[in-house]
């Protein structure tokens, strides 16, 4: 378990036991993008933009002016959002916490900021904070909460990364300008008026220089001593690696990192999107990456009206249904010894127990573990709460367990493995 977030961070956030607590175990997450840009979800008068709908006023997708763009804010009523059933989801899903855009790269604020007006409370006819309502669901939840900040790129700032070179009055503006006026009193802002965070997930630090991002990490280290920095503030000055968008890496990881993908092929809400991953494709992705030794953030896209759409929530639940019946394959486990996935699935460690989650079961009654070196005590089929024994042996090198012919369960069956000592396993097998 102190493998995911290392042991200097687990000694660091044992001062709050109960969220030192949340993060041991908490290698599956909620990230959310939610923003002005969900209300277009890719269609910008009439015509479709396929590809990254959070990229939406990009030059390269729609190329919307930042004039023109803030106008949405006038139109932003998102009076289906519920924080709690938001929370709730998470939780069924299996989730330990969740990472909610603050501010993307378009610049707006989704929470109540001083330092900038282009903010949910001040330019919308909701006008309210989002993000107070989360920061409770989760903590009614017993769910973790960190924020999602574009601290490089901000398109509509003055001065901003990719953003406008002059200010209103036409004159120049540079990246400090953004960088003191905005980013640095932001960073403040979600690291002091939302309560205890878990992590600031820095984005795209481009080429910000390391005297900048050192300041926001600062920041986050004097108001949330406890929280991570994401992999990507840049400059090695995060606290563990963030994989590329929509990684699942097939070797073995070290060190601590992080998966970030999503319930479809999209970030933010996109109409046209329906390539939703079914229960089972989430629970093969997230084995893979606790196997691989890392965690994994799953995305949602809510609507702009704050709705989620069903068919991410039914996969989450349904996933999250199985994750409840067997917590001790997912959670607080290690990599697997063999350092990649097998032919029919993949495995999670917990001291002297192997956890084979079976993706493919074999229709031929037998279920082969190669190159295993430690001896077996006893192997076990696990059906929820009520286990099979099941016989084992040893040929050639290859440890065969006789199994049924149809898979115990409908989305993936687990075996429990009991060995004499830690797994070994030969690598050259
Ligand atoms: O927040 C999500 C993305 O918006 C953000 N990171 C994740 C978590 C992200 N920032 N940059 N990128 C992802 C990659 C950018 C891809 C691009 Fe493109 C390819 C930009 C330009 C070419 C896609 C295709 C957008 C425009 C064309």
């Amino acid at each position: 378990m102190d493998k995911m977030w290392g042991e200097s961070t687990v000694k660091l956030r044992a001062e709050n036991a109960e969220r030192g607590q949340l993060f041991e175990e908490g290698n599956y997450a909620m990230f959310i993008h939610w923003g002005l840009y969900s209300q277009l979800g890719n269609k910008v008068d009439g015509k479709t933009y396929y590809g990254i709908g959070e990229w939406i006023m990009n030059p390269r997708m729609a190329g919307i002016p930042p004039a023109e763009y803030k106008k949405l804010a006038g139109t932003f009523n998102p009076q289906e959002f519920d924080a709690k059933a938001i929370a709730k989801l998470a939780k069924d899903a299996g989730m330990k916490y969740i990472i909610i855009t603050s501010k993307h790269h378009d610049g707006f604020a989704m929470y109540d900021s001083k330092a900038c007006d282009f903010n949910i409370t001040k330019t919308t006819p909701w006008a309210k904070d989002p993000m107070h309502e989360l920061a409770d669901a989760c903590r009614a939840e017993g769910l973790g909460l960190g924020f999602y900040y574009s601290h490089n790129q901000d398109w509509t700032f003055p001065g901003g990364g990719n953003g406008p070179k002059v200010d209103e009055d036409g004159n120049p503006a540079t990246f400090d300008d953004y960088f003191v006026k905005k980013c640095l009193p932001q960073v403040e802002e979600i690291t002091s008026n939302y309560g205890p965070i878990e992590l600031v997930w820095f984005d795209t630090p481009g080429k910000m220089p390391k005297k900048y991002v050192q300041q926001l990490v600062d920041v986050v280290r004097k108001n949330q001593p406890n929280a991570l920095v994401s992999g990507r503030a840049g400059h090695g000055l995060g606290d563990y690696q963030s994989l590329g968008d929509m990684e699942v890496p097939h070797r073995n990881v070290k060190g601590l990192w992080e998966a970030v993908d999503t319930t479809n092929d999209s970030w933010a809400y996109a109409w046209y999107d329906e390539y939703w991953k079914t229960p089972e494709e989430i629970l093969r992705r997230l084995i893979a990456c606790i196997a691989r030794g890392g965690t994994y953030m799953l995305n949602i896209g809510p609507r702009g009206d704050g709705s989620v759409p069903e068919r991410a929530a039914r996969s989450l639940r349904e996933s999250g249904e199985w994750i409840h019946r067997y917590p001790q394959v997912v959670y607080c486990t290690d990599a697997s010894p063999w350092e990649h996935a097998l032919p029919w699935g993949d495995v999670t460690v917990k001291d002297h127990k192997l956890y084979l989650s079976v993706f493919d079961w074999p229709a031929s009654g037998k279920l082969y573990l190669p190159g295993l070196k430690t001896s077996v005590k006893s192997a076990q089929l696990l059906n929820g709460n009520e286990a099979e024994i099941i016989k084992v042996e040893k040929s050639n090198g290859w440890t065969v367990f006789e199994v049924p012919r149809v898979a115990p369960e409908k989305l993936v069956s687990v075996i429990e493995v009991d060995l004499e000592d830690s797994p070994q396993v030969d690598p050259t097998f």
